[in-house]
């Protein structure tokens, strides 16, 4: 029994030692930041952060101001914090205060997901990069985790317009855990589910129940497939996807704190209302999500803002806690 135990662990550290091999060397097109590839190679936990939520979730200066909180976040959890973006045509795992300053603050950066990525890179553009793009990144990165507040999914009426994310798609097919607050109430929920079981995805609620939240509530009225109770059992679930070499990623869903979940039926009525005007006003593609983040905040006076600054810290503290775990089962 012993040996068989020892076995495993070995697979597992192999699998997980053969994934951080994949980290790159500085390229042309992808450049680490010295502190996070110094992390890499020491084996310590770092956690890749997205930008899109900088560049188009949130306005400026409470996305700046959100985003060096959570690396500080990161920081005090004992990780460190590679937040990605592209600058001038160049995909940077981690970035500067600077590079954040300037992503914050310039009107003109793009919002970069998978398809994207081809066209910014060869006019030399700048920036946000969504969660499919930054999975991406990270894998070449080598970084495990990743946290987020919430992920795209399939849009109401998405089975006809067939607007569905390609954060789901991307989920399918690179080996990444993403840490999010579920899937906003926004999209349809329940197809987003049923779209991520088709690829593969194993989604776990991170918590006491399988519940899978809704971004700004809890509860969603929808379950994950599995739960896992603490860092050590959501770490587990991901070293076991990395060591069976699984190419899909796992999406860890945690509810927002219920302290934070106050004004959900307030911002619940203003999302309906702000989807109505977005059909109504024919914004479609790449735009409908920002667009019906900001009507929402409009709406109610900045309570979803709150909110969701609330729920970032929040992923920003469980999602490096797994990280820390993860480091520590592997080395
Ligand atoms: N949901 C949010 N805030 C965000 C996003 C989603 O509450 O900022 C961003 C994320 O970067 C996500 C992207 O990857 O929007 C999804 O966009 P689309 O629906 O166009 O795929
Ligand atoms: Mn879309």
């Amino acid at each position: 029994m012993r040996i068989l135990r020892r076995a495993s662990a070995l697979i597992l550290r192999r699998g997980v030692a053969s994934y951080q091999g994949t980290l790159c060397k500085n390229d042309n097109l992808f450049r680490i930041h010295p502190s996070v590839s110094q992390a890499l190679a020491e084996t310590k936990p770092v956690v890749a952060l997205e930008s899109t939520i900088i560049t188009h979730g949130m306005p400026y200066p409470h996305n700046l101001r959100t985003a060096k909180e959570v690396e500080a976040i990161v920081r005090a959890e004992g990780a460190t914090p590679a937040t990605v973006g592209v600058i001038e045509g160049e995909v940077r795992v981690g970035l500067s205060s600077e590079e954040l300053d300037y992503l914050a603050q310039c009107r003109s950066s793009l919002k970069v997901s998978r398809r994207d990525l081809p066209y910014v890179i060869s006019k030399g553009l700048s920036g946000g990069t969504t969660v499919s793009a930054t999975m991406i990144a990270a894998h070449r990165a080598g970084i495990p985790v990743f946290v987020t507040g919430g992920i795209g999914g399939v849009h109401r009426d998405g089975e006809n317009s067939l607007d569905i994310s390609a954060d789901l798609t991307e989920l399918g097919r690179t080996p990444i855990a993403v840490v999010s607050a579920g899937v906003k109430s926004i999209l349809d929920i329940g197809r987003t589910l049923e779209f991520l079981e088709t690829q593969g995805v194993c989604v776990a609620t991170y918590g006491a129940s399988k519940n899978f939240p809704a971004f700004f509530s809890p509860q969603s009225g929808f379950t994950s497939a599995y739960h896992v109770c603490n860092p050590e059992e959501a770490a587990k679930l991901i070293a076991s996807t990395l060591s069976l070499g699984l190419q899909s990623g796992v999406l860890l869903a945690v509810p927002i704190p219920e302290q934070h979940a106050a004004a959900g039926q307030q911002i619940e009525e203003a999302i309906q209302a702000a989807v109505t005007e977005a059909s109504a006003k024919g914004v479609t593609g790449r735009d409908v999500t920002p667009f019906i983040l900001q009507k929402v905040n409009e709406l109610t006076e900045g309570k979803s803002l709150q909110a969701n600054i609330a729920l970032i810290h929040n992923n920003a503290k469980i999602g490096s806690q797994i990280a820390c775990a993860l480091s520590k089962q592997v080395n």
